[in-house]
């Protein structure tokens, strides 16, 4: 099963990139499909178009169009909670010791990685970015 996942402009920036692919590589994912980006904000609009009611939308496809960030089809068993559970909570105060956001993300906006939170999520997400790659 295939989900998909983001490592977020922030942790590009800082340097995190390869060290956060390791820990998706030891947690058992297979990197499908991988590709640099530089979101435009009409792309992170587009991305994140559920959230628009929200009111962190502005600032948040601000940050993810602010620099390049890396996209990824990941494949496991159960890839989409696993890939939640590795992730850790939305907000990094809140996120489980040994979590990717315990140990890359700085605030609740700048938290270093998305992964999708459901099927017909990661089936939009996966298409946005990856036209014509299997889903499943
Ligand atoms: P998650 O699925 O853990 O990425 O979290 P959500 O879908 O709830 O939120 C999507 C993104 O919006 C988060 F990754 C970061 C951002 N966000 C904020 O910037 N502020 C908030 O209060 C909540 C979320």
């Amino acid at each position: 099963m295939r989900t998909f996942s983001i490592v977020k402009p922030d942790a590009v920036a800082a340097g995190n990139t390869g060290a956060i692919l390791q820990a998706l590589e030891a947690a058992g994912f297979r990197i499908v499909a991988v590709r640099m980006v530089r979101m435009t904000k009409a792309e992170a609009e587009g991305f994140y178009a559920v959230h628009r009611e929200r009111p962190f939308f502005s600032s948040l496809t601000d940050f993810m169009s602010s620099g390049p960030a890396v996209v990824m089809a990941l494949e496991r068993d159960d890839a989409i909670s696993e890939l939640r559970r590795l992730m850790g909570a939305t907000n990094p105060a809140d996120a489980a010791p040994g979590t990717i956001r315990a140990r890359f993300a700085s605030s609740i906006e700048h938290n270093a990685i998305h992964g999708s939170d459901a099927p017909e999520t990661a089936a939009f997400e996966l298409g946005y970015f990856f036209p014509g790659v299997e889903l499943s």
